[in-house]
């Protein structure tokens, strides 16, 4: 996805190597657990964490009891989740969001919740952190560039928060609008895509109970960089399905546009559900790299599961519906 509209074609880029220290470090670290009770209990502990690095404020969130919302797979490092980003108003490499989001200022923030709704409201940030119990939540995230992260996030499904504004009969379709403010996002002055960034679901995805209005991730407030103070996360979903930094939710009868569908409709569809069986038409969607396992690029890479391995919840949705056509 990098320079998208230079029709460039994508290929590893240094930046998405590990960086050679740490990878050394974590790859003695493995070595020295490997077959032991210890790796084990390491694993069990990283899960068990909801405490998070201490660089943030606490968000703690209770286990989720939504079906398939906790993964038992290894989690991806905070530094990881934080330092390797898409977020293209800060930058369009994986690292510029880490450097450059401390820019975003997060208070006073304030989200508009409106169009077709019973009840439209400009909710305080604080008033939606308190609208519904936070749950923790560790959700495979997987990129249309093919890696892949587990991350315990912190929020509550949007359900919540869409019940609450009553949505009319001419509600079709959610449009998520995020911040795009030249003084606080350098990168809004490129034209890489069309700013503010816009995302979009049917009624029906966006009132799946997985569908996470998150606030925060490893138990703190969510780092900027990963779209403070509230983003959506749709697991089941292309990771650019997953708005950073809302600033709007606009109820609407008819599908909205999206940032990457207007940039490359070819590319990117509105539906955008992982699929391992429909190929991006410059890569292969079949296989994914975990980020932060031993081998760095040189990794094994894992199969892509359909839905990204939350078939079972959200297949249904699209009974019917022909998804190569639909991609
Ligand atoms: N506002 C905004 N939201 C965004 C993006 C972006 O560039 N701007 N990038 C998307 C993409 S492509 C991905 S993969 C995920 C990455 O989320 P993460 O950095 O928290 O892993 O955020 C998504 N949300
Ligand atoms: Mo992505």
């Amino acid at each position: 996805m990098h320079f998208l509209k230079d029709r460039g074609f994508t290929h590893a880029t240094p930046s998405d190597i590990t960086p050679r220290g740490v990878y050394e470090q974590r790859r003695q670290l493995i070595k020295g657990l490997a077959g032991t009770a210890l790796a084990g209990i390491a694993a069990r502990d990283a899960i068990a964490q909801t405490s998070g690095p201490g660089k943030l404020p606490a968000l703690p969130g209770a286990k989720s009891s939504v079906p398939g919302a906790m993964t038992m797979e290894k989690l991806t490092s905070y530094t990881d989740v934080t330092s390797y980003n898409n977020f293209y108003e800060y930058g369009t490499d994986k690292a510029d969001p880490g450097r450059a989001a401390h820019m975003l200022k997060t208070r006073p923030w304030t989200v508009a919740v409106e169009g077709e709704v019973k009840k439209p409201k400009t909710f305080d940030i604080d008033e939606l952190l308190k609208l519904s119990p936070m749950e923790e939540r560790i959700y495979r995230l997987r990129c249309v560039e093919g890696w892949s992260m587990v991350i315990p996030w912190v929020g509550y499904s949007l359900a919540e928060l869409i019940k609450r504004v009553e949505p009319t009969g001419n509600a079709k379709f959610v449009q998520f609008i995020t911040l795009a403010d030249k003084a606080q996002m350098p990168g809004v002055r490129s034209g890489v895509l069309d700013w503010p960034y816009s995302e979009g679901l049917r009624l029906d995805e966006a009132m799946h109970p997985l569908t996470l209005l998150g606030f925060g991730l490893y138990g703190e407030v969510m780092p900027n960089q990963n779209g403070a103070p509230v983003r959506l996360v749709v697991p089941w979903k292309y990771g650019f399905k997953s708005a950073k930094s809302i600033v709007k939710i606009r109820f609407v009868d008819k599908q909205p546009p999206t940032s990457w569908q207007t940039a490359a409709p070819q590319e990117y569809g509105f539906y955008s559900n992982v699929n391992p069986a429909v190929d991006h038409p410059r890569w292969s969607q079949a296989t994914e790299r975990r980020i932060g396992e031993a081998g760095g690029l040189f990794a094994k890479r894992k199969p892509t599961l359909p839905f990204n391995g939350y078939e079972a919840q959200v297949a249904p949705l699209y009974a019917g519906m022909d998804l190569k056509k639909n991609f």
